[in-house]
């Protein structure tokens, strides 16, 4: 248990409210040596889930702010202590003035985060949650809120509980075989079916490792390149989606060098436009350079819009699939209003047309950008987990390679014991997301739960 006193402003400076947080042990007594409540009870002789309304003075008799006071009783609050909060007016002054009596009465200033960390250690939530108060407060949209809210409400947590009771019967099961293996009259779970059970635990882990990457390209964006030869309209098409004028536009080819992202939502999920250095030969060393970064770019892309601005020859074609092989394509003849659409001869290729500069087509265009999005499985689906966070894609990807020994292991017919042991680091390693510990009591209980020795 923590017995400092923390306090910290919760709000960010310059809103007409700011909010101040204090927690501990002394928090109760510490807010009233500096409150005054209108109606003249002493915040010590009240339950938890009261308001209270009053003034905060200086130890000097100055009146510092009329505020409103949210009181917290352990366990009831959000670190699981006392906490007491200040609501008073968003002034700097004001806010630090504060602080400043608090600390001068015995409170320490909290560490970033340590109000979550408490809340952590004091057994409000596990650390995967408590990770999740971060996305939460970060999220700008609604996929990353949707997913920050799943982590808070135990999205993983569960799966990860799951995912242990499945390990910890694949560990008894074993653990049976080692104890009692003198016992000839004793039936042991036949191997295959353990191999089974591994793979089928491996394959949900897998899974939860592998989506890892969906959500990177949630968190920070799906990536659509822009790609095509020089001129054909890049720089004006990424313009017009984001209805903004951020890359220079102009008619001399190779003007774009370098490669443009930005960010923006359609239908509440995240793109990351990429404007890149037209494709063409080039004696331009720096030009060269851009091409290369086009194609770089063209690799890191989900999605890769081809312009053209012209009917592409077979071998322009072959070389478009070469180089976004395995990408969702879309194909998209851009400067529209200057074709003569009945003399238009389509090409071979499934075609959008639009036209960058005047603007026809292109909420088509964004609609097509998010159906590509979804095809790719870049979009949430109500019950699904999706792993947004380094820290558990690393344990989750140290516990496939562990349970791949195990599988290894049970091809090999490895002994039982060989085996435990990188289960239990597979459970350990597992166990890290959530910060949860697993004791061999863990595996005890669950011999006794799930068997009936003797049978
Ligand atoms: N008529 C017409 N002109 C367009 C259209 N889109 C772009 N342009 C013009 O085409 C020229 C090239 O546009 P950019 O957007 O700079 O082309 P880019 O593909 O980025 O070119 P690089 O950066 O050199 O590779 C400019 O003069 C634009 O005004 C369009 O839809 N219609
Ligand atoms: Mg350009």
């Amino acid at each position: 248990m923590n017995k400092d006193t923390i306090c910290a402003p919760a709000t960010a400076p310059g809103g007409a409210l700011g909010i101040i947080r204090i927690s501990g042990p002394q928090a109760i007594p510490v807010a009233d040596d500096l409150f005054h409540a209108a109606n003249g009870r002493k915040l010590a002789s009240q339950t938890g889930g009261n308001l209270t309304f009053g003034t905060i003075h200086s130890s000097d008799g100055e009146t510092i702010d009329e505020v409103v006071i949210s009181l917290f009783r352990a366990p009831h609050s959000y670190t699981g202590e006392d906490c007491v909060e200040i609501s008073c007016h968003g002034s700097s002054y004001i806010i630090n003035k504060v602080l400043e009596e608090l600390v001068d009465s015995g409170c320490r200033m909290a560490q970033a985060g340590e109000f979550t960390k408490r809340a952590f250690l004091n057994g409000k939530m596990d650390l995967s949650q408590a990770e999740a108060v971060a996305d939460l407060i970060a999220s700008s949209n609604k996929t990353t809120h949707q997913m920050a809210m799943s982590q808070l409400r135990g999205g993983i947590s569960s799966r990860l509980s799951q995912l242990r009771e499945q390990l910890l019967k694949l560990t008894s099961l074993l653990e049976l075989e080692l104890d009692f293996s003198d016992h000839e009259d004793l039936e042991f779970a036949d191997r295959s079916e353990l191999l089974e059970l591994t793979k089928t635990i491996d394959n949900h882990i897998a899974r939860l490792a592998h989506s890892f990457e969906t959500g990177q390209a949630l968190k920070q964006g799906i990536p659509v390149a822009i790609v095509g030869k020089t001129n054909v309209g890049k720089s004006t098409l990424l313009n017009a989606l984001l209805k903004d004028d951020r890359a220079i536009v102009s008619d001399i080819h190779g003007t774009t060098r370098d490669t443009i992202e930005e960010t923006m939502d359609i239908n509440g999920i995240q793109f990351r436009f990429i404007d890149t250095a037209g494709l063409r030969k080039t004696d331009d060393e720096v030009e060269q350079i851009g091409i290369e970064r086009t194609i770089q770019k063209i690799k890191q892309a989900r999605i890769v819009i081809w312009l053209l601005d012209q009917r592409p020859t077979w071998s322009e074609i072959d070389e478009m699939h070469e180089l976004s092989k395995g990408k969702k394509c879309i194909y998209v003849h851009n400067k529209a209003d200057l074709i003569d659409i009945h003399k238009f001869n389509p090409y071979i290729l499934p075609l959008s047309m639009i036209s960058a500069k005047t603007g026809k087509g292109i909420s088509n265009l964004r609609k097509r950008i998010f159906e590509e999005a979804e095809r790719a499985g870049l979009t949430l689906n109500a019950n699904e987990i999706i792993v947004t966070n380094a820290r558990h894609y690393d344990a989750l990807t140290r516990a496939h390679s562990h349970l791949q020994r195990v599988l290894d292991g049970l091809h090999n017919n490895l002994s039982g014991d060989l085996l435990s042991e990188d289960l239990r680091l597979t459970l350990d390693t597992l166990a890290e997301i959530t910060g949860g510990q697993i004791t061999p009591n863990d595996v005890l209980e669950n011999i006794f739960k799930h068997f009936c020795v003797g049978k």
